[in-house]
């Protein structure tokens, strides 16, 4: 026998009593439900509306600032404004705001959806807040884009690269004279194509080259030197761990009739107009900073875009309490990196160590504590180049709230981003992160 049926007069519709409790559920009291359906859905009036209004949970309400009420006017919910803040800034989270508010004032869509809305259509997409943050400027705005769709692609083919047979070595060495992967080949490919074919770079240098790449074609460059390692943390690529794209953007400073060379970017990292990475991991991420701040971007597989996240700030207190680096080198190391791991340890700190730059700083600026690969005695200038890990990494961590320095280094204790580079590959030591960690290592220098 078919089951009953009664007419929410919500709607005109006939449903089943699981049908409505189904509809219902997590909105109302299951009483209230069943008392609805006993007094067969009988519009409230008077007395017995305000008894219904008063069973009626108010959902999601302070979040959103919207609420549903059972049988009050014709619409199956209908939302009441309330006081939602809004941020008056063009912010991407300003911007998420304001959407947010739209979408909650919107008639037609029932509120179960909403996450949907606010997760997707009204996300802010990277390619938006380029074409605003860029204000106006359309080279670096056809610039960021080209980075944007360099990431995509090196994700892609990251993921793919088990299928594909893309894992293993190519069988020889860098322009550093480490080893080469066949993926650090097609993601150097890639960074090199996009941005040569964006039409807007007088310069590359990529840890995969040698020697600069300066773009001759008079009609097909402008005002950008990037400096970028397309693949960083080779040794996690065949392994599945995560690994990473940096990048570090200049504007010249040569006439730009001329062809520009390596001193248009042997600069100090204080003059960078943009910096960012992409972290290759469960998820791909995308964050960039301009120098007014940090922002963290989503790739979204289902629709191939970068969605903001939130901006990138440090926990002010330092946060977790985590040291990150290779200890297999501490035999090396100086007494003050010595000293300061061992009283991390001793304070109860944890180790935390992936082996890609990317993956250990990006947790550290979202976790807290501090990441290091200082100078040894083999390595006096330590592992980590300067123009496509230090500086970029660098300019991101102090734009989120960190301190990054070199520790002593070349007699002096520096600033990262006050290094001047003499060779496009040369390195420096790193010491980044928390204010409470990092200045308590620049201390122990310091005595
Ligand atoms: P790579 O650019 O050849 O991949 O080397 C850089 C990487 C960094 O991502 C990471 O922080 C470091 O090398 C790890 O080095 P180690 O294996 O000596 O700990
Ligand atoms: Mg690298």
């Amino acid at each position: 026998m078919p089951a009953e049926k009664r007419t929410d007069p919500d709607d005109g519709t006939a449903y089943t009593f699981e049908e409505l409790s189904a509809f219902y559920e997590g909105k109302f009291k299951k009483k209230a439900i069943q008392a609805y359906w006993d007094d067969e859905c009988k519009p409230k009036k008077g007395a017995a509306k305000a008894k219904a209004k008063a069973k009626v949970k108010v959902q999601d309400g302070g979040k959103m600032g919207s609420k549903v009420s059972i049988n009050e006017g014709s619409n199956r919910m209908k939302r009441t404004e309330s006081n939602v803040s809004m941020a008056s800034d063009h912010s991407p989270k300003g911007r998420r705001d304001k959407l947010k508010k739209k979408a909650n004032q919107s008639k037609g869509t029932p509120n179960e959806f909403l996450p949907y809305l606010l997760n997707r259509i009204n996300a802010v997409t990277l390619t938006q807040f380029i074409i605003t943050s860029t204000k106006g400027d359309q080279q670096l705005a056809m610039l960021m884009n080209a980075i944007q769709h360099a990431c995509k692609v090196v994700s892609n083919a990251i993921m793919r690269a088990g299928p594909e047979g893309l894992y293993g070595m190519a069988g020889v060495e860098n322009a550093t004279g480490a080893d080469v992967k066949k993926l650090d080949i097609i993601a150097n490919d890639i960074w090199v194509e996009s941005l040569e074919r964006c039409g807007v770079c007088c310069l590359l240098v990529s840890e995969e080259n040698e020697e600069c790449i300066i773009i001759t074609d008079k009609d097909n460059r402008g005002p950008f030197c990037v400096a970028f390692d397309p693949l960083d943390g080779s040794s996690n690529i065949d392994c599945n761990v995560s690994v990473g794209s940096i990048f570090s953007v200049y504007r010249r400073k040569s006439p730009s009739d001329q062809d520009a060379t390596a001193a248009d970017i042997l600069r100090p990292g204080s003059e960078m107009i943009a910096a960012g990475y992409s972290m290759y991991g469960a998820a791909c991420e995308l964050i960039i900073t301009y120098g007014f701040g940090t922002n963290r971007f989503a790739l979204d597989p289902a629709l191939g875009e970068f969605l903001f996240i939130d901006d990138m700030k440090m926990i002010s207190d330092g946060g977790k309490k985590i040291y990150s680096c290779n200890e297999g080198n501490s035999l090396q190391w100086d007494p003050p990196i010595l000293q300061c791991v061992e009283t991390f340890k001793d304070e109860g700190y944890a180790a935390r160590y992936v082996g890609s730059m990317v993956s250990d700083v990006h947790r550290t600026l979202l976790y807290g504590g501090i990441f290091l690969y200082p100078a040894d005695k083999k390595s006096l200038k330590g592992k980590l180049r300067v123009l496509y890990e230090g500086f970029p990494m660098a300019m991101i961590t102090e734009q989120s709230g960190g301190v990054a320095s070199t520790g002593m280094f070349q007699g002096k204790l520096q600033r990262i981003l006050d290094v001047i580079p003499e060779q496009i590959h040369d390195r420096c030591p790193i010491i980044m992160g928390a204010p409470r960690d990092v200045n308590a290592v620049l201390k122990l220098y310091e005595k």
